[in-house]
């Protein structure tokens, strides 16, 4: 066990350690916010310790992140902006002078300014959030796209490559290491019967069809921080798999979490819906911010959406086959609920994909 203490001091605040606690709703990393006496001013940190399960290499991740936020950095300092430091993330360096620090378990942790006045959302609020949402990330590629220097390291191999995913998840099926695919053959079946649809982004990239770019790859609601009073999405955060990547992912990602008013874990999945309100807005923001979008991207937006969704159901209900091994969860089907969840999302998206077509044709 580590004390956060301990953690604190491995990173240089300049700071005495008042206290600290686990802060956040994320799935995959330990997040902390801690409190420092810094001069007799009490500020905040975020301390965060890398999960090395599903980041097997944790040091060139964690050199992405530094490049990423350091353009991003020298971008809103070039362009003048009063309050850069609320707009990136901020690396403080470990007193070795690494962006990041080793534990005496040899976990990666590392620490951030603290932004203040701003917070994520777990469940969308309204449209304008959503076309706030959609420019940050929109112009967070388009920052991706200006990345001085070799491409991003891949922190998660073939991360969106959804007939990679497929096969996996019918490896879990076959292998069924728990006894538990009895009881979900419906929903495995309900995956099977979309295998068509996880060639298509994957086809398109190896035939050229579709760009390769640098993407966020995790664009879901809640790696995106809005001010408190403006309501303006300031920060795009949770960098670990800003890599090269397709629009698609990150703009089906947002339909995934932003269109609908339930929860990823409800378990009355009747209150699960795409509304084509939020859909209209998230596509208003991001067409706006993403300018270089080819016509094949245009055109499988609306899809993208199915597929992010289907993709995450399927990861959800491996994960629950093979034990609950990747995502945090917080009760025993919690993993089921979510692939249920999204399940109900696509059959949403499917019954309106039309309508969402006649949208994005409008921008
Ligand atoms: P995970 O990979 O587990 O999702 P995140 O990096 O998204 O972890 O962080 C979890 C949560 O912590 C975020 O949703 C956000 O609310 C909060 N958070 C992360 N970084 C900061 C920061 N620099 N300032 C304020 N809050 C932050
Ligand atoms: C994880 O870390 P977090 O909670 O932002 C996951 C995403 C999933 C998401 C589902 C590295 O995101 O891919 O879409 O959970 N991140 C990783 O909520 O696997
Ligand atoms: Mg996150």
């Amino acid at each position: 066990m580590f004390h956060l203490k301990t953690i604190a001091q491995l990173f240089d605040l300049r700071a005495d350690y008042v206290c600290g606690s686990s802060y956040g709703s994320g799935h995959i990393n330990d997040t902390y916010r801690i409190d420092v006496d810094q001069a007799g001013l009490r500020v905040h940190y975020i301390l965060q310790r890398v999960n090395s399960n599903v980041f097997k290499q944790p040091i060139p991740l964690m050199e992405n992140v530094l490049r990423v936020t350091t353009e991003a950095l020298r971008v809103l300092q070039e362009e003048n902006c009063k309050e850069a430091y609320r707009r990136t993330l901020t690396l403080i360096p470990a007193k070795d002078g690494k962006p990041y620090a080793q534990d005496a378990e040899g976990n990666v942790w590392r620490a951030y300014t603290y932004i203040d006045r701003a917070r994520t959302y777990d469940t969308i609020e309204s449209p304008l959030q959503c076309v706030e949402v959609a420019r940050a990330f929109g112009n967070f590629q388009k920052l991706g796209a200006n990345l001085p220097g070799k491409p991003l390291f891949e922190t998660i191999p073939d991360f969106h490559n959804t007939t990679k995913r497929l096969e996996t998840f019918r490896a879990a099926v076959a292998a069924d290491p728990l006894g538990r695919a009895k009881s979900v053959q419906k929903e495995i079946d309900w995956f099977l019967a979309r295998e068509a649809d996880c060639h298509i982004v994957v086809n398109d990239l190896a035939s050229g069809k579709l760009p390769l770019r640098v993407t966020h790859n995790d664009t879901k609601l809640n790696n995106v921080m809005l001010d408190d009073v403006t309501g303006k999405g300031i920060c795009v955060i949770d960098l670990d798999t800003t890599m090269p990547g397709s629009s698609l992912y990150d703009f089906g990602d947002m339909i995934r979490t932003s269109t609908s008013p339930a929860a990823e874990d409800e378990k009355d999945t009747s209150l699960v819906t795409m509304r084509m309100e939020y859909f209209e807005a998230l596509a208003k923001g991001y067409c706006e911010a993403a300018t270089f979008l080819t016509p094949r991207e245009k055109e499988l937006l609306p899809f993208s959406g199915k597929l992010l969704t289907m993709e995450c159901g399927m990861r959800f209900l491996t994960d629950y086959l093979v034990g609950d091994t990747y995502f945090k969860i917080r009760r025993p089907e919690h993993n089921l609920d979510r692939t249920r969840t999204q399940i109900a999302l696509v059959e949403s998206i499917e019954k309106q994909m039309d309508a969402m077509q006649n949208v994005v044709a409008r921008y």
